[in-house]
C-alpha cells in the first residue's frame, strides 16, 4: 500500500532554528507535534517547542520547572555509574527517569497555512505545578461549544499523565489540572457531543497485563471523564505492534468519525494510520487501515532528534470537504505540512 500523504515541497516548514528560545542558556532542540485550528481567519498552531543546554562531552544536562515555574539545569557527568542514557529523550539516573528536553507550547499563526509567526500580543504557555515540572507537550485543540478544549501531555516526576486548559480569545485560560492520570496521553476531545455527552479518545499506558492501546470515554460536562472503553489494539507484526495513539479531534464525514492515528513498531518506527468510528456509537470501529496511510520517507522524517517519526495531532478539513491540511512532526525536530485527501482515506480504509 502507498503513502497517501502529499507532502508539502516547503517542508520543513519550521525548524529549530526559526524561533527564538525563552532564555539564554537554552536552546531549542526540537519544534515538534503542534495543535492546529483557525481563529480569526488564519490557521493557528500551538506547536511544542522542547529546549535544552548546550550539551557537553562529559556532562547531560537538562532544564526542569520548579513549582514557583523557574527554569532549574539538572547537570550528570556521562561517567556515572548511575546515569542511563541510551534514548535521545529521556534519561535514567538513579532510578528516575527524566526527559532531556524541557518542552512549552507557543502560538503561531499563518495567512496562507505556510507561512507561521509568532503573532505579538499571545504569551507562551508553560508547564505549571508539580505535575508539570518537566514540561507539556502534544497538544490537542478542539473547538466545541464556542470554546476551545487543549489537551496535551502534563510530565513530572509523578508520570505522565493528561493536563486541561479552555479558552476562547487564546489570551486567557482556564485550568482544569489533570483530567487523566498517568500513565496517559493522546487526548482528543470530539468537536460535538454525541447524544448528549462529550467523548474523547484517550491512550493510558498498562504496564503488565495489556498495552498502548487507544481509549474512548465520555463526560457529562467535559471534565469527568468515565465508561471507559477500549476500541484499538495493537496489532503484532504489523507497523503498529508497539503503540497507537489518536491524532488530532475526529472528522465528522457521512460514514462515520474518521481519525487519524499513529502507531509505532516495538523499535519507534512511527507511521500513521486511520480508522472510522459509529456516527452514533463511536465504540464501534467500523474499519481501520491494514497499511499506513503515511511513513518516514523524507530526509526530515528519516533523520533528526529522533529519527524514523512522522507524528501529528494537528489538520485543518478544507472547505471542499475531502482536503486534509495537515501538520505533522518529523523525526521530533521539525514542523511539516502535507495534504490528504479524505476519499483516498476511504478507499484505504476500504469503506
Ligand atoms: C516519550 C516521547 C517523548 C516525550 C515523553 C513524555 O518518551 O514521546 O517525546 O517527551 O514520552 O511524554
Amino acid at each position: 500500500m502507498k503513502d497517501i500523504a502529499r507532502r508539502f515541497p516547503q517542508n520543513p516548514l519550521l525548524s529549530p532554528k526559526d524561533l527564538t528560545a525563552t532564555n539564554q542558556g537554552l536552546h531549542i532542540a526540537c519544534l515538534l507535534n503542534p495543535g492546529v485550528f483557525k481563529f480569526e481567519g488564519k490557521t493557528w498552531m500551538l506547536v511544542r517547542v522542547a529546549e535544552r543546554p548546550q550539551q557537553s562531552e562529559i556532562h547531560v544536562s537538562f532544564p526542569i520547572l520548579n513549582i514557583t515555574g523557574e527554569t532549574e539545569i539538572m547537570e550528570i557527568a556521562l561517567n556515572d555509574a548511575d546515569l542511563i542514557a541510551t534514548d535521545a529523550r529521556v534519561v535514567r539516573y538513579k532510578g528516575v527517569d527524566y526527559l532531556t528536553t524541557l518542552s512549552h507550547l507557543r502560538l503561531l499563526c499563518s495567512d496562507d497555512g505556510i507561512k507561521f509567526y509568532e503573532p505579538e500580543g499571545y504569551s507562551k504557555l508553560f508547564g505549571s505545578g508539580t505535575l508539570q515540572t518537566f514540561g507539556i507537550e502534544d497538544c490537542r485543540v478542539t473547538f466545541l461549544e464556542s470554546k476551545f478544549y487543549l489537551t496535551f501531555t502534563a510530565v513530572s516526576d509523578s508520570g505522565v499523565g493528561v493536563g486541561m486548559r479552555t479558552t476562547t480569545n487564546w489570551k486567557t485560560f482556564e485550568s482544569h489540572g489533570m483530567i487523566l492520570p498517568p500513565h496517559n496521553k493522546d487526548v482528543a476531545i470530539f468537536e460535538e457531543k454525541i447524544n448528549g455527552l462529550y467523548y474523547m479518545l484517550h491512550r493510558p499506558s498498562s504496564v503488565d497485563i495489556g498495552g498502548n492501546y487507544i481509549w474512548l470515554a465520555e463526560s457529562p460536562d467535559g471534565l469527568h471523564w468515565g465508561n471507559h472503553k477500549c476500541i484499538v489494539k495493537t496489532r503484532e507484526g504489523y507497523w503498529d505492534s508497539g503503540r497507537v495513539g489518536a491524532g488530532a479531534a475526529p472528522i465528522k464525514t457521512e460514514k462515520g468519525w474518521l481519525e487519524i492515528y499513529h502507531g509505532a513498531t516495538k523499535e519507534h518506527r512511527y507511521c500513521l494510520g486511520a480508522f472510522l468510528l459509529d456516527l452514533n456509537d463511536p465504540s464501534k470501529v467500523i474499519a481501520r487501515t491494514e497499511h499506513p496511510i503515511m511513513e518516514p520517507t523524507e530526509p526530515y522524517e528519516v533523520s533528526g532528534f529522533f529519527g524514523h517519526v512522522v507524528f501529528t495531532n494537528g489538520h485543518i478539513v478544507e472547505a471542499d470537504g475531502d482536503t486534509i491540511t495537515m501538520y505533522y512532526g518529523a523525526a521530533d525536530e521539525f514542523v511539516c505540512g502535507a495534504h490528504l485527501s479524505i476519499k483516498e482515506i476511504f478507499a484505504a480504509l476500504e469503506v
